[in-house]
């Protein structure tokens, strides 16, 4: 679900590009790693071609296309369809897997458990399967979880966040980052980031789970929240939200952000998830440690190459200044997608 970066309008591969990205996102969705980075490699690469490659020879001399994914290409061009993709080769238990993977929370491990159970439709979810109440949400709202959120509506969710932050604290900041900082012409879902330059991470969140998050919902913008999850001290709350004059219920994600961590919290929450990837991965080779906190040196690992301390804090606030300690040339977020 990675449609975003230097636009494909106008390219001569948009159909290829479209039927390679949603083999990419069934890919993630299973948790295919490998497959997931080959052909987002593969997109990444159609979309700087200035003509449409249509044969496997032509597909093949391209960097980053493997002999596999030239033949697909060819495939697809020629068909104007992928196999893989239709319902002819793929057993009923494979389509009920893609489908139960797109059930809100419901990870590899669920989906094959009611797999297991023999339900194969949303309706055997709704009426056999014993769903927690967060599922239930992910199954009653799961045709509007799946769809794209054109750009000019994610403005305005992030406009109704903003508003009702700055009502209870005008000093707070909020950014809508993830996939629409990168630029996007629609996004999977809403990623707000919510800091405040002298706050402390227990102020913003204790000023936002008690005062804005319940304005929001009184409000009738936010619908339900569906998860907190707390790693590395931050917080991310997980809900749904949805416009005065509209029925779609949107996913939505709030980052609390404290102060001292703004620019390594943009820098991890604008990704994509692999560009994040790989900035982890060069700190590494360079001793340094990259997270969504801060860039930091001096961290000691044991044996097991797990952490023994935190090290010191290189940058946090600033996201230029970690490119730049990084030796990395400045990249737009429109140019973060890998
Ligand atoms: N992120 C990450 N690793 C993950 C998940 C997320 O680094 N496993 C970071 C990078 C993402 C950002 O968080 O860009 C937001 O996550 P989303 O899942 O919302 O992804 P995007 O906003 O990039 O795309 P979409 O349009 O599908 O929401
Ligand atoms: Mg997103
Ligand atoms: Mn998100």
């Amino acid at each position: 679900q990675k449609h975003d970066g230097v636009a494909a309008k106008g390219n001569p591969n948009t159909r290829t590009i479209e039927i390679l990205q949603k083999m990419a996102d069934y890919y993630s969705k299973t948790a295919d790693n490998w497959r997931t980075i080959a052909y987002r490699k593969a997109i990444a690469a159609l979309r700087r071609q200035p003509t449409r490659i249509s044969t496997k020879a032509q597909a093949l001399a391209i960097p980053g296309i493997g002999d596999r994914l030239a033949d697909k290409i060819e495939e697809i061009v020629s068909t104007d369809r992928l196999r893989r993709l239709e319902n002819t080769d793929v057993t009923p238990e494979d389509k009920a897997l893609q489908l139960f993977l797109g059930v809100y929370g419901a990870g590899f491990a669920q989906a094959s458990k009611w797999i297991a159970k023999g339900y194969r439709s949303l309706e055997d979810l709704k009426t056999k399967a014993d769903l927690s109440t967060n599922q239930q949400i992910g199954v009653d709202h799961y045709y509007d979880f799946q769809q794209r959120i054109p750009r000019d509506e994610v403005s305005m969710h992030g406009k109704a966040v903003r508003d009702a932050v700055l009502a209870v604290d005008p000093s707070m900041e909020v950014m809508v980052a993830g996939s629409y900082r990168r630029g996007a012409a629609d996004c999977g879902d809403i990623d707000v980031l919510i800091t405040k330059a002298k706050g402390t991470i227990e102020s913003i969140r204790a000023l936002m789970l008690d005062h804005v998050v319940p304005r929001l919902v009184k409000q009738g913008f936010l619908k339900t929240s569906l998860a907190v999850t707390s790693r590395d001290d931050g917080s991310k709350w997980h809900g749904a939200s949805a416009l005065p004059d509209k029925d779609v219920w949107r996913r939505i994600d709030l980052l609390f952000v404290p102060g001292d961590e703004i620019g390594a919290a943009l820098l991890y929450f604008t990704g994509n998830d692999i560009f994040n990837r790989s900035m982890r991965l060069l700190a590494r080779k360079k001793g340094l440690c990259l997270n969504q906190r801060g860039l930091y040196k001096d961290i000691l690992r044991g044996p097991d190459q797990v952490k023994t301390t935190n090290g010191s804090l290189l940058e946090g606030r600033d996201e230029k200044r970690i490119f730049a300690i990084l030796g990395v040339p400045w990249r737009p977020p429109e140019h973060r997608v890998c």
